[in-house]
């Protein structure tokens, strides 16, 4: 038992002192220096560093919170990193959290997830160390539960931002949240949300980058994609999730004060869904047509060929000449 939480406390900081564990997992010294040795025992590489404590090796392109954090500078987001090895989903771990008063910025992840979710009830294949799975929960102050889509669409810009950086390739935004590159999915979000008489008290946004090979099934290999492969080199998993953290940090504080335009204005910038000839299939119905606009609330606002202008808050749309759609 003390040396599952050891390991745990060793993914999460470069560095622990036994001082520190012992602290915190009320035992002695001796019980901590015990458990460590019988972890390297069991091949564990846990190294003993003078006047900084001990310290584990992480295996090549680890995710634990101790490789995200290296380097990391943001003020909230990512304050509070929960890492599992196998999880059935991020964001009903995350949700679990927000209810027991997780702190906003609190990202939880997990190598693999058992039971991935999408939209609508659909699977999420979240293989082990083939992608990042991961749910970021916030707090926003003031918000309608209606406008909370567009914490999804800022986390949509955020993360194709950050793919961006680490892999030099260009990444577009499928309405609403897709994340889109070389006409290959390669990316897809989740909100869920609690609201009270005030307005949404928690929001977890999921998060699912495919990074290399995910094993995509026959009928998704035309349509979904993993960014190394399309890079053509290998992306660190571990320096994506931290860019994911710094542009989010950056975005949302921005929204804070000026509101959602300028967020926006980038989406609008990266939407490969925009003047564009779509088919989208809604709760209530199919509709054809040209994607004029997304407003405030991220709803999609659809010229049909007759010239009717039509709504459109969920759904999935297919953009033609993008992802098998002809
Ligand atoms: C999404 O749904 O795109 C939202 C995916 C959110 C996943 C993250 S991972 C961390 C967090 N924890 C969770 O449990 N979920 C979130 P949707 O637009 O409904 O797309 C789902 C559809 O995409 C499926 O029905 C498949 O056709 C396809 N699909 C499944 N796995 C995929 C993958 N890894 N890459 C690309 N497409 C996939």
């Amino acid at each position: 038992m003390n040396k599952d939480r050891i390991l745990q406390l060793l993914k999460n900081e470069e560095y622990v002192s036994g001082e520190w564990m012992s602290e915190k997992l009320g035992v002695t010294r001796a019980a901590i220096w015990k458990a460590v040795d019988a972890l390297r025992k069991e091949g564990h590489d846990i190294r003993s560093v003078k006047k900084r404590g001990y310290h584990l090796e992480p295996p090549q392109d680890a995710l634990w919170p101790a490789c995200i954090r290296k380097g990391l500078n943001t003020q909230w987001c990512g304050v509070e990193i929960e890492y599992h090895d196998q999880l059935e989903s991020t964001n009903t771990r995350c949700k679990d959290l927000a209810r027991e008063g997780g702190v906003h910025g609190t990202l939880v992840i997990s190598e693999e997830q058992t039971m991935g979710r999408g939209r609508l009830n659909r699977g999420w294949i979240s293989r082990p160390g083939r992608g990042i799975w991961m749910t970021l929960l916030v707090r926003p102050r003031g918000m309608m539960p209606e406008r909370a889509p567009a914490l999804v669409l800022l986390a949509a810009v955020a993360t194709a931002m950050a793919c961006e950086r680490v892999s030099g390739v260009e990444v577009m935004i499928k309405w609403p949240n897709d994340l889109v590159a070389q006409g290959k999915k390669i990316c897809g979000m989740l909100l869920e949300m609690g609201a009270g008489m005030d307005g949404v008290e928690w929001a977890v946004i999921g998060i699912g980058i495919n990074i290399k090979g995910n094993d995509f099934p026959e009928e998704l290999q035309d349509k979904a994609g993993d960014l190394a492969g399309i890079a053509g080199r290998e992306i660190e998993r571990a320096a994506l999730a931290r860019e994911f953290l710094c542009q989010f940090e950056r975005l949302y504080n921005q929204y804070c004060l000026g509101g959602m335009s300028a967020i926006y204005t980038l989406y609008r910038n990266r939407s490969i869904t925009l003047g564009r000839q779509v088919r989208a299939i809604c709760p209530d119905g199919e509709y054809l047509g040209v994607a004029q606009d997304i407003d405030e609330d991220g709803t999609l606002i659809l010229e049909t060929q007759d010239g009717e202008r039509i709504r459109l808050r969920v759904g999935d749309v297919s953009v033609r000449g993008v992802m098998g759609y002809v």
